[in-house]
């Protein structure tokens, strides 16, 4: 088993490596994930099964280059549009949008914006209610092709997405909101990548205060109905990520608190892990 990963060196923020048995290795030619974004999946394939033996050591961060974008759809399971007509002040259109042609799609973060496995996710400060979204995040090629598959937790503010839809910017995007990882799985290693398993908990003080399943099966879309939306008027020259949506939301009793922890798996693809802080009002005068 390999993966794609993406390490902080000595001299590099985001360093595109091969992993296997939780050691890096330099993949010739490609130094960012954009750079193996750039080129189609046969391409990726070939230059990636012949990386070189050359260690790299570095620190495991989100899957990303500086000039990636992650984006996120949304009411992709029943779940979530289930959820959202629960906390909504206007819960027909989360209805509408789940059963229209054309998906929920959002701009979600960049690389600034995302933590990777390990790292700490923040809750709003003027957040009431906030909620981990574990979801599939697939991995996509400049020509639109699916390359391999991660994990993101598309954290949000609840409150603030329930008083009103228009307020989704705000409860989605905001300091700590994005994480992403451990790392990209390709595509080619993947068994049945649309149907594998999802399954998310929240820890606090050590014990279990909510846990959750589901799979890819309940995916109301298609991978390909996203990319195809994703991709119309849009240009991507270094690809995307897109975060497919949750299918795991917890009831409207379970709010996170600072200190607990998400853990998102995956089948096949791996474990996210993220301890959660309070994102402070004024976290724009505190950060140097
Ligand atoms: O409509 C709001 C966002 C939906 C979303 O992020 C999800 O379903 O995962
Ligand atoms: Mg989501």
């Amino acid at each position: 088993m390999s993966h794609l990963a993406v390490v902080k060196t000595s001299t590099e923020k985001y360093r595109l490596v091969k992993e296997i048995n939780g050691k890096y290795f330099e993949i010739p030619g490609l130094k960012t994930l954009s750079d193996a974004l750039k080129l189609n999946l046969t391409d990726l394939k070939k230059i990636y099964e012949t990386a070189s033996t050359n260690e790299i050591n570095g620190e495991l961060v989100a899957p990303v280059a500086p000039d990636t974008e992650v984006w996120g759809a949304g009411v992709t399971y029943q779940r979530s549009r289930d959820a959202r007509k629960e906390e909504s002040g206007i819960p027909d259109v989360y209805q509408l949008v789940y059963e229209a042609d054309r998906p929920e799609l959002f701009f979600k973060a960049t690389a600034r914006r995302s933590v990777g496995h390990g790292a700490e996710v923040g809750i709003r400060e003027d957040a009431l209610t906030s909620v981990p979204e574990p979801e599939v995040a697939i991995v996509i090629n400049r020509f639109a092709e699916l390359i391999g598959m991660s994990i993101c937790n598309d954290m949000t503010s609840r409150n603030i997405e329930g008083e009103n839809p228009l307020y989704l910017s705000q409860a989605k995007i905001y300091f700590g909101s994005n994480s992403l990882g451990p790392m990209i799985r390709p595509i080619w290693e993947i068994f049945d990548h649309n149907k594998l398993d999802i399954n998310a908990k929240i820890e606090r003080n050590g014990s279990i205060i909510w846990q959750a399943a589901t799979s890819l099966k309940s995916l109301n879309r298609s991978f390909e109905d996203l990319i195809g939306y994703l991709f119309r008027c849009q240009h991507f020259p270094v690809g995307v990520l897109l975060s497919t949506g949750t299918g795991i939301v917890p009831p409207l009793d379970i709010s996170l608190a600072s200190g607990d922890v998400v853990t998102i798996t995956v089948d096949q693809i791996g474990t996210l892990v993220n301890k959660v802080i309070t994102t402070p009002l004024d976290i724009n005068d505190r950060i140097k």
